[in-house]
């Protein structure tokens, strides 16, 4: 399976709720100006994957992100960028990693796909403030192609 790894992330939003916060690796200062210019609260968030085919968002539910407990994501997978169509032959591998310490979550989510070709994740965690990273590997045709967000969390 090839896998074709990120090059550079488009900023995804803010979360307002001041509990998490989705930001971009390079600036948390342009990513409070586009909050400040109504980007949505809770998400969706949106970013083109690593090699360009696909435009992957997610929502969390419930809106807020608490620190060690179990919270769900909405994915949609869309064909080239955020007014594409939802794709409904591609899988979904979704992962939380903490870069800094070196770990995972401790949980193991449950990937849903539901009719209409959009998946729900239940379970995931975040198991300690501080920086982490969600991964979301979008399968198709023999190939891997990767979208990540950076999520701050804290107390
Ligand atoms: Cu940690």
């Amino acid at each position: 399976m090839e896998l074709i790894l990120p090059g550079s992330i488009p900023w995804a939003g803010a979360n307002k709720n001041m509990k998490m916060r989705v930001i971009r690796k390079v600036s948390v200062a342009l990513a409070l100006f586009a909050a400040m210019a109504c980007v949505p609260d809770d998400g969706p968030f949106g970013v083109v994957s690593s090699g360009g085919r696909y435009y992957i968002e997610f929502s969390p539910s419930p809106a807020t992100v608490d620190i060690n407990r179990l919270f769900d994501i909405e994915v949609q997978i869309r064909a080239g960028g955020a007014e594409g169509e939802i794709l409904c032959d591609a899988a979904l591998k979704p992962d939380l990693f903490m870069s800094s310490h070196g770990h995972g979550m401790t949980v193991v989510p449950n990937v849903i796909r539901r009719e209409d070709c959009t998946f729900l994740v239940r379970g995931m965690m975040m198991e300690m403030p501080g920086l982490w990273t969600l991964i979301l590997d979008v399968e198709r045709g023999g190939k891997i192609e990767r979208a990540l967000f950076d999520i701050d969390i804290w107390q």
